[in-house]
């Protein structure tokens, strides 16, 4: 039998998208009733869509297999050929979703260069819109990531959607959310998802990452807007028939794992002071404040590469981005196992550190 920190018993930190559906979820997938969605006949995602794009204050909502399709999608109703989206430069969807608005839509991702706090700086979005004239490439659309990934999992707050809301006036631009952890950014600020995306034109939002449903995203915006991602969803493959299999999940992540969310983010923190404990070790960000934890290993003088091999061999998983590490918090490693994962860690950054 694995005992606490036995390797063979991993507390898998690599991604919130590692949950699996809960046995409430799983009875609701069960007993879904479904119809063929392609000809919008199943009564389970309508459901779904209406109470998503209720919960977010928009006129109509669309569920789509993934993130990056939702994202995808949205570019493709707002660009065309040839026309830019401007967002931070460390953006999922400019960095990990392999080019697809570029691959699919011809639509540029102009970058903004990121801010050491995770807070978008209207002004750069500002200036990183062409004016308008023969020789630009025309800018169309205003792109923010709340929570941001990259960003160490910081939230954008009202205020700052507000600000950009007004660079996009001021332009004629549109503005989407990238809000694949909306509901963490909400809870953490104290607020509703629909006080974040008030401001955007459409946003979107993930059901299989801290919200615990196996598969699924949602699109919201006006009912023009949703009318023409059904177009492009089609376009892409991603009409699905039965899938009310699937949203029966996802409803029962709306709701009854939001509010928990903030379990997710007690337990980042408790991680990140116990990294902060660990000699070699340092967060990346100043302060955590939802599920996520950047730390470095340059105390140690070892690669973040070959921190995270090492600590794989004491049965801690969890990705590096390059010059950093990340841990995710989230439903399946419950709050009892923080403290094993720090001494596991300090264990790997006691070895490494007298080689
Ligand atoms: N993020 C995942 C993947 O990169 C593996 C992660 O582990 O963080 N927007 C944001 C902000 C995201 O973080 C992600 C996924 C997506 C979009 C895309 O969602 P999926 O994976 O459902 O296509």
């Amino acid at each position: 039998m694995a005992t606490s920190g036995d390797p063979r018993d991993p507390i898998d930190l690599r991604s919130d998208t590692v949950t699996r559906p809960t046995p409430a979820m799983r009875k609701a997938m069960a007993e879904a009733e479904v119809g063929d969605d392609v000809a919008g006949d199943d009564p389970t995602v309508n459901r779904l869509q209406r109470m998503a794009a209720e919960r977010l204050g928009k006129e109509d909502g669309l569920f789509v297999p993934s993130g990056t399709m939702a994202n995808l999608v949205s570019a493709l109703v707002h660009c065309r050929q040839g026309e830019c989206i401007v967002m931070d430069q460390s953006a999922h969807t400019r960095v990990y979703e392999v080019g697809g608005a570029t691959a699919v839509g011809g639509i540029l991702m102009d970058p903004v260069p990121s801010c050491p706090d995770g807070q978008p700086d209207p002004q750069a979005y500002e200036a990183a819109v062409y004016p308008r004239n023969l020789h630009h490439p025309r800018t169309r659309l205003l792109w923010v990531e709340n929570t941001s990934n990259r960003g160490g999992g910081t939230v954008v707050t009202r205020e700052t959607m507000r600000a950009i809301r007004q660079v996009a006036d001021r332009h004629g631009l549109a503005l989407h959310v990238d809000g694949a952890r909306i509901w963490n950014s909400a809870v953490a600020q104290g607020c509703s998802g629909a006080d974040l995306v008030r401001d955007a034109d459409s946003a979107m939002f993930c059901f299989s990452k801290g919200l615990c449903a196996p598969v699924g995203s949602m699109i919201v915006g006006t009912r023009d807007f949703i009318a023409e991602a059904l177009r492009r969803r089609k376009m892409l493959g991603g009409g699905m028939r039965q899938v009310g299999v699937i949203a029966a999940a996802a409803i029962v992540a709306l709701e009854t794992m939001v509010d928990r969310l903030r379990e997710d983010h007690d337990k980042a923190k408790e991680l990140a002071q116990g990294i902060e404990s660990i000699p070699g070790l340092s967060l990346a960000m100043p302060a955590v404040q939802t599920n996520m934890v950047y730390f470095a290993t340059e105390g140690l003088g070892v690669s973040p590469r070959a921190f995270v091999t090492e600590l794989g061999t004491e049965g801690v998983l969890c990705y590096d981005t390059g010059n950093r590490i990340r841990l995710v918090t989230h439903y399946d490693v419950p709050a009892e196992r923080i403290p094993d994962a720090v001494a596991r860690m300090g264990r790997v950054a006691e070895r490494m550190a007298v080689r």
